[in-house]
């Protein structure tokens, strides 16, 4: 997201030098960075799709962005599925690669302009792809326990093939082959003080320089900040938000804060269990009945079915422990359905979904995820049988 004052505007078009390598002060990416993905856009009167932003591949059919990069043309609200398309499997957007269509747009429903200085909080969206990917392998969200691979001072990555300047208000040093930055994780104090009516400690997160020199520009927007994991794979900790200017000394680039609880909740909540990290066979279709689906910790959720009439479907849920943050969600192949939430879950409850057409015969699928009270994911699925 642009932001640049008068001053800097002015002294970067009296030649302020602009820094070597590209993004701001970073060079060619490296390692497998198959789950980094380019959003193109094509709006009702452009002729072409054109290269928007970054973005992440989160699972085989979903992509994580900016919330502002999913709304380019002059409506409110997001742009249409069809005006978006993705690029994935490869380091330069003028070759190789994938391209597919995207099927579902959902940004954060609390996205939002931040104090007045052009950034804005919630800034997530993602993006439901037509088909899987085949060339990407994706990233996994940095976990409770992966807190401390993010903690203030700690290195972290950003790639993108955007702007190489802050001075390039027309982004004409946008770069054909991936870029990647180090930038280190910046206190919130810190950032509070560079961006005093913007920031938004639970849903922003810095990183950068104090004097400057590396940093995320225009067209990185969306795209990854990662760390490496125990397990030596990146883990995503962010993408990339607003500024301002880039590479300047102070000012921070801030991303969306995807590893916190916030923006971590949301997201897991719109998005299919990851696959478990041992390997764990296949959950079995379940005809009917309830079933429990394992899951990394110790609470359970049970899902038991009590009505599925033409336009919705009546769920029981049962928690082993007190859960927050519950979603629900109805599908049918890879089409979502209804969607559900529950601030809470400590006592068995019901949770009507309902949906806009009505169910016709068939096997749906029916995925709860939530949080435990020390904040780790639980979810569980089962099949849901329709007669009519
Ligand atoms: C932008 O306009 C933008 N220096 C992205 C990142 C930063 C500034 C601007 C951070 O998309």
């Amino acid at each position: 997201m642009r932001r640049l004052s008068g001053l800097v505007l002015a002294a970067a078009l009296l030649g302020a030098p602009a820094p070597a390598g590209a993004v701001v002060g970073g060079s060619a990416a490296t390692g497998d960075t198959s789950y980094v993905a380019a959003l193109e856009h094509k709006g009702p009167g452009d002729s072409d799709f054109s290269f928007v932003c970054g973005g992440s591949l989160v699972r085989p059919d979903w992509v994580l962005t900016a919330g502002h990069c999913v709304d380019l043309d002059d409506q409110p609200g997001p742009d249409a599925p069809a005006s978006f398309r993705v690029l994935l499997g490869t380091t330069r957007r003028s070759s190789g690669g994938e391209r597919i269509g995207v099927a579902e747009v959902v940004r954060n429903e609390r996205y939002g302009p931040s104090g007045g200085g052009g950034g804005a909080h919630h800034d997530v969206a993602l993006l439901r792809l037509q088909r899987p990917s085949v060339l990407g392998a994706p990233i996994a969200l940095a976990g409770a326990g992966d807190r401390d691979r993010w903690r203030p001072g700690a290195q972290a990555t950003a790639l993108g093939w955007g702007a190489r300047t802050g001075a390039d208000v027309l982004g004409v040093t946008a770069t054909d082959d991936l870029q990647q930055v180090q930038v280190p994780i910046v206190a919130d104090d810190d950032c509070a003080r560079s961006y005093p009516f913007d920031f938004d400690a639970a849903t922003m997160l810095c990183a950068g320089r104090l004097e400057g020199g590396a940093d995320t520009c225009q067209g990185d927007s969306g795209g990854p900040l990662e760390v490496p994991g125990a397990d030596g794979l990146p883990r995503l900790v962010g993408s990339v938000s607003f500024g301002n200017g880039c590479g300047l000394a102070t000012q921070y680039g801030v991303y969306a804060r995807e590893a916190d609880a916030e923006l971590r909740t949301w997201i897991e909540g719109h998005l299919p269990p990851a696959p478990a990290p041992a390997p764990a066979p296949a959950p079995a279709p379940a005809a009917a009945g309830t079933t429990t689906a394992p899951s990394a910790t110790a609470a359970r959720i049970t899902i038991g079915v009590t009505r599925a009439g033409a336009r919705r479907v009546v769920l029981r849920l049962r928690a082993t422990a007190a859960l927050h943050g519950l979603t629900a969600r109805l599908a049918r192949g890879r089409a979502t359905l209804a969607r559900g939430h529950a601030a809470r879950l400590s006592a068995p409850r019901r949770l009507v979904l309902r949906t806009r057409s009505r169910l016709t015969a068939g096997r749906y699928g029916v995925v709860v995820t939530a949080r435990d009270s020390a904040g780790d994911r639980v979810s569980a699925r089962r099949w849901l049988r329709v007669r009519r």
